[in-house]
């Protein structure tokens, strides 16, 4: 099945934090991931005044149930929440799954796509560049998204904007990366 995880960091060192969660998620489903997008520096949305976000989108396939996905996921944000608790405070990283191939659910454990991925800049953008084509399942192409969220933005009418979507760093490749 092929799997869309959203990927965000607003504590802690984002960039490198979602760095090694990739890390992780390859560790944790033996798997390489297809395609990984930059990082991208974002503006929040909703919740109490915060700092900016480090997102980034990656698709991976993978044989195992979503069932079992989420809580794989959810298993690596707990140990970089735990690690980051007592420094940091509990929300170092947010791994989301945004969509498996065509499945549509309802189940609030797990919906499918994810609720709020059609109106997210910050999820659209990244996914956007490692696969241009994508559709997002009840939504159509996210190509088309992206372009209704900028005209909603310039409406004044909402704030998300893939202009507040900043590429921070391409890919994973950068020399230097700390451990
Ligand atoms: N859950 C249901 N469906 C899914 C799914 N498709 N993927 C359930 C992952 N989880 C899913 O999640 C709460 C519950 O949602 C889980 O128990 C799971 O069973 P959580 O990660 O514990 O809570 P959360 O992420 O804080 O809540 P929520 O409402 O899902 O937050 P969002 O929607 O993820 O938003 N702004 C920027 N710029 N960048 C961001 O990354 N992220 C958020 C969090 C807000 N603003 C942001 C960003
Ligand atoms: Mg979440």
């Amino acid at each position: 099945m092929r799997y869309v995880i959203g990927i965000g960091s607003n504590m802690g060192d984002s960039v490198s934090i979602v760095r090694r969660a990739i890390d992780e998620i390859e560790a944790m489903f033996d798997v390489d991931v297809d395609e990984r997008s930059s990082l991208y520096r974002t503006r929040p949305m909703g919740g109490p005044e915060q700092d900016d976000y480090i997102n980034a989108v990656v698709v991976m396939h993978c044989d195992r149930d979503p069932d079992c996905v989420l809580a794989g996921l959810q298993e690596i944000e707990f140990e970089f929440g735990r690690v980051r608790d007592v420094r940091w405070g509990p929300r170092t990283l947010d791994l989301d799954i945004i969509a498996v191939g065509d499945i549509i659910s309802v189940d609030p454990d797990l919906t499918l796509p994810h609720p709020r991925a059609h109106e997210r800049a910050f999820v659209l953008v990244p996914w956007h560049e490692i696969d241009p084509e994508a559709t997002l399942p009840n939504h159509g192409l996210i190509e088309n998204l992206i372009v209704r969220l900028t005209h909603d933005a310039q409406d004044g009418s909402r704030i998300p904007s893939s202009s507040s979507v900043v590429v921070v760093t391409a890919g994973d490749q950068a020399p230097g990366t700390s451990p």
